[in-house]
């Protein structure tokens, strides 16, 4: 057996297949305890960005004490109390430690020791999406971690003292180095673990003050859609948007962690006086609650970036009102807790629309994706210009003054909503039955509302199409149409007509930079 025994420094070391000599024992079992606290690190990281829950030492804990007979678990409780939680994590603490040695070890020949912690890794991969409230994002920390890890362990092993061919160096600056690297790759594990675990508490406090939000009571809630509304045509969307399937688009990499308690909103610039509002300060003025359909400037013909829902705030004309505008303003630039900014015309505020500083949506406080505990929702606009989720600044200022962040990056300052009209059904590509059926789909045109649709076979002549009740010219509308589908390829046509009576452009147009143009076809079989 060539191997001798070994205490990390001596001069007789063992070597691996190549006729390198190894790192000595204590050595190695520091790159594991160093590896494992780099996996760790990372992947607390990443949870507290993605997602607490997603944390494997949590996940695993939760795992573990689900997995407990019943028995111990009461006899932990009852041995160690409230402290139950604290022995959990000594005790996996110890359990990880332990492994993180042998896998320090089992690197210093082969990556055996990199291999057997991908193996572990991947298991606890596992655990973590098993969770019931997991994700497959969830999985990204873990993966990330064991990345990191891999790469630590690798590192440092091939500079442990002893681990490289002799090159005159003496073994004491080698060994001084090797523990800076040691420390610094724990200094960076730790702060890794820290920083994730600091956003993860900040998301969470958000969760909590989340929950305890009161949402305030309306002085009219938004009228019940009338009878006719969300015709039984399956496949079409329904009138009212769910909050989990409501679209979601903003520039934020990580969610805005803003609580209803610290948040603030600063009206300033161009008015007769300053103010600056707390959510208190909200309630004691008299809410709305109103249906307002929402659509984003990147929606494609035909696509899915819009939605409808009842949201209930404050109208930014009284707020506004408070701060007194001066005449020559043009423009509120409002600002999100992360630096996203809208620049919106005055008069779209304060022309008796229903503009709102919203916070409830479909009855309930804003979800935090959706802007909690504040964000804008106006009527006519896209969102990109008006509906500033996180909100907690409007500076009144004027177009030729300021610029809101998708303008700076070549979207157009203003921002009305284009005539729109999609197909939901039948779905793309779709075989279709002969005989009797039912096409149908959303029109919208916010704020000047819709007065037809009508749908065209082929290259046949238009028809009109049947129109759900309208609930406001702020909502979008669905419509129906009855054909009896005739056998063979056919592509189907839709166009919308506004309020104000002008019919929805056919010139193609790109949604840069100020919203997608042109009629929705859909083609698909009958047969
Ligand atoms: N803070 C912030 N608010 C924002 C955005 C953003 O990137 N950051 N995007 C805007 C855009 S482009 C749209 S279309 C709407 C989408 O709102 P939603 O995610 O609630 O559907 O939010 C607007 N508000
Ligand atoms: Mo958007």
């Amino acid at each position: 057996m060539q191997e001798t025994p070994d205490t990390g420094g001596t001069v007789q070391r063992s070597r691996d297949p190549a006729g390198r000599r190894t790192p000595g024992a204590i050595a190695a079992g520091l790159c594991g305890l160093v590896a494992a606290a780099m996996v760790l690190g990372i992947a607390e990281l990443f949870a507290g960005l993605i997602d607490p829950d997603a944390s494997p030492f949590v996940s695993t804990g939760a795992t573990v004490v689900d997995h407990t007979p019943k028995p111990v678990r009461e006899f932990a409780i009852e041995q160690f109390g409230t402290a139950d939680k604290a022995v959990l994590f000594l005790s996996m603490g110890v359990v990880t430690a332990l492994l993180a040695v042998v896998l320090g070890l089992l690197e210093r020949r082969l990556p055996y020791g990199s291999a057997l912690l991908v193996v572990l890794g991947l298991i606890v991969c596992v655990l973590v999406l098993q969770r019931p409230t997991a994700t497959p994002v969830f999985a990204v920390p873990i993966l990330l971690g064991i990345v990191a890890g891999v790469l630590t362990l690798r590192f440092l092993i091939t500079r442990a003292p002893g681990s490289t061919p002799a090159t005159g160096e003496s073994a004491d600056p080698s060994r001084r180095r090797f523990l800076v690297l040691v420390a610094g790759a724990a200094v960076v594990a730790a702060g890794s673990a820290a920083a994730g675990r600091w956003v993860g508490e900040r998301m969470r406090a958000v969760t909590a003050d989340l929950e305890r939000f009161v949402l305030p009571r309306p002085q009219v809630a938004a009228a019940a859609p009338p009878p006719g509304t969300d015709p039984p045509v399956p496949g079409l969307t329904e009138f009212v948007t769910p909050n989990d399937t409501f679209y979601r688009i903003d520039t934020a990499l990580r969610i805005p962690a803003v609580t209803s308690t610290d948040w603030r909103l600063r009206i300033h610039g161009m008015v007769d006086r300053e103010i600056e509002l707390t959510m208190d300060d909200l309630r004691r003025r008299p809410a709305v609650e109103k249906m307002i359909t929402l659509t984003c400037v990147s929606n494609e013909v035909g696509g899915d970036l819009a939605g409808n829902a009842r949201w209930i705030g404050y109208p930014l004309a009284d707020l506004l009102a408070e701060a007194g505008v001066r005449p020559d303003a043009d423009m509120v630039l409002s600002t999100s807790a992360d630096g996203f900014t809208a620049g919106t015309p005055v008069s779209a505020l304060t022309d008796g629309r229903n503009a709102l500083l919203a916070v409830g949506m479909n009855g309930t406080p804003l979800p935090v994706e959706h802007g909690y505990p504040a964000r804008m929702v106006v009527p006519g606009l896209y969102g990109y210009v008006s509906a500033t989720k996180w909100v907690v600044d409007l500076e009144v200022t004027r177009f030729d003054k300021a610029e809101a962040y998708w303008t700076r990056r070549g979207w157009s300052a203003r921002g009305p909503i284009k005539t729109a009209s999609r197909i939901d059904v039948p779905a793309s590509f779709a075989t279709v039955t002969p005989g009797p059926t039912v096409v149908a789909g959303v029109a919208w045109a916010q704020h000047r509302g819709i007065a037809a649709v009508e749908v065209q076979v082929d290259e046949g002549p238009w028809q009109p199409a049947e129109l759900a009740p309208e609930y406001s010219s702020d909502t979008w509308r669905q419509w129906t149409w009855r054909w009896d589908a005739v056998p063979g390829d056919h592509t189907l046509r839709v166009r919308a007509t506004d309020g104000e009576g002008r019919v929805q452009t056919e010139q193609r147009a790109d949604p840069v930079p100020d919203g997608a143009t042109g009629w929705h076809t859909r083609s698909f079989r009958v047969r």
